[in-house]
């Protein structure tokens, strides 16, 4: 981390790693547990410039002005999990309203007693009726276009939502093994998860691509249920057909293909054209996994499992952050997500 203190967005890092506290940066202890016990940095964001607050409520808030990371937290016990999710979403996206940087990039959900039932639906389900309406009402894109996102379970007694914001919304990209989730079948759950696949933006002058939640499904359907080893294999294919995907829209991108969609720009087709200039496209060894384990016996043969498909000396697999966490379908046992720029350029804003 080269960037000077006045310039980190946020830190999610454990007691005992407190970082320094003459910034504005937001501190954040984890909402999961690394499965290690080690409570490492879990999280870092670097702005290019000066960062200033502004919170509002319970809201959180830092930017520097081009982009900004944000955290919510809502205790649900009183009011249901479905009206704390609107509500906590109402909050971000009436705060993104008032700056210039209203383009949600990314979400991270972190969901108490994510599988067990409130009125007989589970509530993964109740936050993702929450979660929709707030998008609807605050005219998001919750179908084609959304941010990426992911969704896993919190020993906190909270919901809370951190997310990554810019001035122009991300290119959105769907995986070819998969249905879109905001396009599941009401079977999942009376809204559809508010979510794509994967989302790449223009930071730092460079494209970012930000994975969201992948797990082991294909088509709508989970594969392999009670088997952690095949789920990971799986889920890393997943993430295979993702960066491939990513890799295709950027040269498209470039080669102006996206023209219509909302998403074009000239900035990010500079920054496009720039990374496929130095030989970019995405690659797994140059992006920062988190992997989420459901059980924490099955860490070992996960751990195994995604070091041999990144390859053991690879950048990726050292840097690779195992955390503890109960998954948004209960017999889903992994999920993985990354987040980095193409492999020719690499800053390190992870
Ligand atoms: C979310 O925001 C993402 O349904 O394929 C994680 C892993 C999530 C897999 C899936 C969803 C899926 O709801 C949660």
């Amino acid at each position: 981390m080269a960037a000077r203190a006045a310039n980190v967005l946020c830190v999610i890092v454990g007691a005992g790693h407190i970082a320094r506290a003459d910034s504005a940066a937001i501190h954040l202890p984890p909402p999961v547990s690394a499965c290690d016990g080690q409570e490492a940095t879990i999280e870092a964001w670097l702005a290019g410039g000066p960062v200033h607050r502004a919170d509002v409520g319970p809201l959180q808030f830092a930017s520097d002005g081009t982009v900004v990371f944000g955290t919510v937290t809502l205790d649900d016990s009183e009011s249901r999990l479905r009206a704390a999710a609107r509500h906590a979403y109402d909050i971000i996206f009436r705060a993104l309203r008032d700056t210039p940087c209203g383009a949600p990039l990314r979400f991270w959900n972190f969901v108490p007693r994510i599988n067990e039932e409130d009125d007989g639906l589970e509530r993964y389900r109740h936050f993702n009726i929450g979660r929709q309406e707030a998008f609807l009402a605050a005219r998001q894109l919750a179908f084609a276009g959304a941010p990426s996102a992911c969704a896993v379970g919190t020993r906190a007694a909270a919901l809370t939502i951190h997310f990554l914001a810019a001035r122009e919304r991300p290119l959105a990209i769907e995986n070819p093994r998969q249905v879109s989730a905001y396009l599941y079948p009401r079977a999942y759950g009376p809204r559809s998860p508010t979510f794509s696949r994967a989302a790449l933006a223009p930071l730092a002058g460079q494209p970012m691509l930000f994975i969201s939640g992948t797990a082991s499904i294909v088509g709508h359907e989970s594969r392999h249920a009670g088997d952690a080893v095949a789920q990971t294999v799986e889920t890393m294919a997943n993430i295979d057909a993702l960066i491939g995907q990513a890799s295709h829209v950027l040269r498209d991108e470039v080669r102006g293909r996206n023209v219509g969609r909302p998403l074009r720009s000239a900035t990010a087709a500079s920054a496009a054209n720039d990374a496929l200039a130095a030989g970019g496209g995405f690659a797994r060894d140059a992006l920062d996994f988190t992997i989420y384990v459901r059980r924490a016996e099955d860490e070992a043969a996960v751990r195994a499992t995604v070091t041999a498909a990144l390859g053991a000396d690879s950048r990726a697999a050292r840097r690779a952050i195992y955390l503890q966490a109960d998954i948004c379908r209960h017999e889903l046992l992994v999920e993985i997500e990354a987040v980095g720029m193409p492999l020719a350029k690499q800053t390190g804003n992870h």
